[in-house]
């Protein structure tokens, strides 16, 4: 006889589970017993949200589900923050928490909450386990769920007395593979019938073109059709940002300099966008006609109607739109020479001696020691928007970024997840000082996991981000700053290396010596955020909307 706890176990390795990160409560002990004796590691973390961002982080590298492992009611709702990222960010992940026996009730209400019911707003899914026999099923379905377009969270509550229940050995639900239906053709011919009417057509690649089944697919799309793509920040990266045909990163809403391409565009083909996203540019009356590409069909909101759609799996479906169009479009490039002045204008003041250094110094800087495969991760702060316009990517998922729920705290679980996977390659956690410190206590995972792994961390004692939006709207400067740790001293004391940057030219030397160092390395540099206004409020106030 074998017991609740072994068949969700045998379940979860029969979809491929290789390891499940958590804090276990005294609910989860029979799951954890049956987890020794299984081919899945288990790697207890310092916090269940951090456990949380690598498990979302695995399937929105993976595109299979990352599972995690929680207690009850305070560790389950530690996961809420990486339920809520997972679920904006589309990423595929099993939440698995405990809970009191629900056939009686021997320590009545303590420690309980109603955690399904919490997890109700934030996953796609959430059920509690009432009966063993039901569990090969209720976890297929789980990660059926989870792994389908539009991909996100599902949440299984295993109650200690069904996790020990005596259950028949029944087998796990074998998963098979699925193909997606492609898109219609009468939704292709339409769709290829306005790019090929259009004068000047442009393609702007969202969060869902990041999806890694869609692989080559979409630079094979760029490559065929030779339309001028930009990006959502989501988007990085999915077709080589290193591409003649790359026009930059919207990670404003308008403005910015690719916004000079944007507002000259007479069509836009978005591809795999998300409305999850702060707005790439905002539609309105009288702007460009858009045609959504995507898995699922486009979300109507204010900033984002589009006019037609091509709904299906979309890489076969825009091989199949790249037949209709290929060696027809007589305006494919009519944008495009517009591009070398919007990257010019992005490279100003990279290479600039002053110190503490300019954000555009830092990303340069970065890009410099990161190989083109290299990996870096952000949290959420100033320096996002300065990586996700200036940073160029040339491979898909190296720039790692949450532009959904945009959290603080998840630039260094995430940068662990793809060290874990990635082994061979350089990994960058990029944090602000108020994000790191959210989930600082994983260098301890980091450490013991034996990763290789930088953290840069970008100092200006304050939640800058917010002070910066404090400055604008013409607030007083108040309540956002506050002192720090020695982090050199701090990385040391967690058993990892540290290092302070204290010139101009002294970043690149750093990181360089902190890759080839290895280990867990902790760098902190000291940021001039005055760039933030200078160019991001009256350098682009200064733009005329449209105007080349
Ligand atoms: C969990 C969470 N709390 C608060 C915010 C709001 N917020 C966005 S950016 C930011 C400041 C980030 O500070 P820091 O990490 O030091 O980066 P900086 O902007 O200073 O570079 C805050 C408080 C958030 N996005 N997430
Ligand atoms: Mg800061």
């Amino acid at each position: 006889m074998r017991k609740g706890s072994d068949l969700l176990v045998a379940a979860l390795e029969s979809e491929g589970v290789e390891r499940i990160f958590g804090v276990p409560g005294e609910e989860n002990l029979a799951v954890l017993e049956s987890l020794r004796g299984s081919k899945i590691e288990f790697v207890v973390t310092r916090h269940e949200q951090a456990a949380a961002f690598m498990a979302a982080t695995y399937g929105r590298l993976t595109g299979k589900a990352g599972a995690c492992l929680s207690t009850l009611g305070p560790g389950a709702l530690n996961f809420s923050t990486g339920a809520a990222y997972a679920l904006l960010g589309a990423m595929p992940m099993i939440l698995i928490t405990g809970q009191k026996g629900i056939l009686s009730r021997k320590q009545a209400g303590f420690q309980v909450v109603d955690v399904v019911a919490s997890m109700t707003p934030l996953t796609k899914l959430t059920r509690q386990i009432v009966s063993a026999v039901t569990i090969p099923t209720m976890v297929r379905e789980a990660f059926r769920v989870a792994q389908q377009e539009r991909p996100g969270p599902v949440h299984l509550e295993l109650p200690e007395d069904i996790a020990a229940e005596a259950a028949p050995d029944i087998a796990p639900v074998p998963p098979h593979p699925i193909d997606l239906p492609v898109a219609h053709p009468a939704a292709l011919d339409r769709a290829a019938a306005m790019v090929l009417a259009a004068e000047r057509p442009l393609i702007m690649l969202g969060a869902a073109a990041s999806r890694p089944r869609l692989g080559e697919a979409l630079s094979d799309f760029v490559r065929r059709v030779r339309i001028p793509f930009f990006n959502t920040q989501m988007g990085k990266g999915t077709v080589s940002g290193g591409s003649n045909l790359y026009m930059g990163t919207a990670a404003l809403s308008e403005r910015d300099y690719v916004h000079q391409a944007i507002d000259r565009a007479d069509l836009i083909l978005c591809i795999g966008h998300d409305t999850v996203e702060k707005p790439p540019f905002i539609m309105g009356p009288g702007g460009p006609k858009v045609i959504h590409v995507g898995y699922v069909p486009a979300t109507v909101e204010e900033v984002y109607f589009p006019h037609a759609e091509v709904v299906g799996d979309v890489g076969p479906s825009l091989a199949l739109l790249a037949d209709r169009l290929e060696g027809r479009l007589k305006n494919a490039s009519a944008l495009l020479p517009l591009r070398e002045q919007i990257l010019a204008r992005l490279s100003e003041r990279a290479t600039e001696a002053r110190f503490p250094l300019t954000p555009q110094r830092i990303v340069h800087d970065v890009r410099q020691v990161m190989p083109e495969d290299g990996i870096v991760c952000l949290d959420n702060g100033m320096y996002k928007i300065w990586f996700a316009r200036n940073y160029r990517t040339r491979l898909a998922n190296t720039l790692l970024l949450d532009n959904a729920l945009a959290t603080m705290g998840a630039g260094l679980p995430s940068a662990m997840m793809a060290a874990l996977l990635c082994p061979g390659r350089r990994v960058l956690a990029v944090c602000g000082d108020g994000g790191f410190m959210m989930n600082s206590q994983e260098l301890e995972t980091a450490v013991r996991l034996g990763l290789n792994l930088v953290v840069l961390i970008v100092q200006d004692n304050a939640y800058g981000m917010i002070r910066w939006k404090q400055a604008v709207d013409q607030f007083a400067d108040w309540g956002l700053t506050f002192g720090n740790p020695d982090f050199v001293r701090y990385a040391e004391s967690y058993g990892a290396k540290g290092s302070r940057v204290d010139t101009a030219d002294g970043l690149a030397p750093a990181l360089e010596a902190a890759f080839q160092g290895g280990g867990v390395h902790l760098a902190s540099v000291p940021v001039d955020y005055s760039e933030n206004t200078r160019v991001l409020v009256d350098e682009l106030r200064a733009q005329v909307p449209g105007a080349a």
